[in-house]
């Protein structure tokens, strides 16, 4: 639960830094001539981008950047124009018509470096949530615990054969004793012996 704020907080971090990028880049820069200057007087822009020039005035005007560079095309009162400008500088221009007395200043600042730093802190988090679940899978081993007690079911089924025994001992020397009755009596106790013997065996198969 403590690590939400920890990514909100990388969140709202990348989030700052990617707005923060296209407004330092800047928009296309417009220049507005009027009353023989140039307004803003400098403009900053990336490299790459272009500056658009309009005249408002009733007079004609350009900029032309010093030192022979590159200008506009004369503006007429209302017509615009534009330069593109592709390499980190600071480039001073001035009116083509009229000269230093209307002056400006073009600055390009060189493109994008920090796209690169953003993508890298999100995706470590991730994996550590994973960890919780398996514990879920002990509870299944208890039932197997449970089936036992048959067994001890099985052990005092065996008791009531040893007890058995004994009857057929006792039967014996009753048989030695009297001559009649000794057939049956036999009989009767092996019956009941073979009966204890079975019902004791089927117990145990069980
Ligand atoms: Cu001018």
């Amino acid at each position: 639960m403590r690590r939400r704020p920890a990514r909100l907080a990388a969140l709202a971090a990348l989030l700052l830094l990617v707005a923060l990028a296209p407004s330092a880049a800047a928009a296309p820069a417009s220049v507005t001539i009027a009353s023989f200057a140039f307004d803003p007087k400098s403009v900053t822009i990336t490299a790459g981008e272009t500056v658009t020039w309009t005249n408002l005035d009733r007079a004609a005007h350009s900029a032309a950047l010093t030192g022979g560079g590159p200008k506009t095309k004369t503006l007429a009162n209302g017509e615009s124009d534009s330069l593109k400008f592709t390499a980190a500088g600071t480039y001073p221009y001035v009116c083509g018509i009229h000269g230093s007395s209307m002056s400006g200043t073009v600055v390009v600042v060189a493109a994008a470096p920090p796209p690169t730093a953003p993508p890298t802190p999100v995706p470590t988090p991730v994996p550590t949530t994973r960890l919780t679940p398996p514990p879920t899978a002990t509870p299944e081993p208890t039932p197997l615990a449970t089936p036992s007690p048959p067994a001890t079911a099985a052990a005092t089924a065996a008791p009531s054969v040893a007890v058995a025994k004994p009857t057929e001992q006792a039967a014996a020397p009753a048989a030695s004793d009297s001559a009649g009755p000794p057939p049956l009596v036999i009989g009767a106790g092996a019956i009941v012996v073979i009966g204890l013997v079975a019902f004791a065996i089927a117990r145990l198969r069980r």
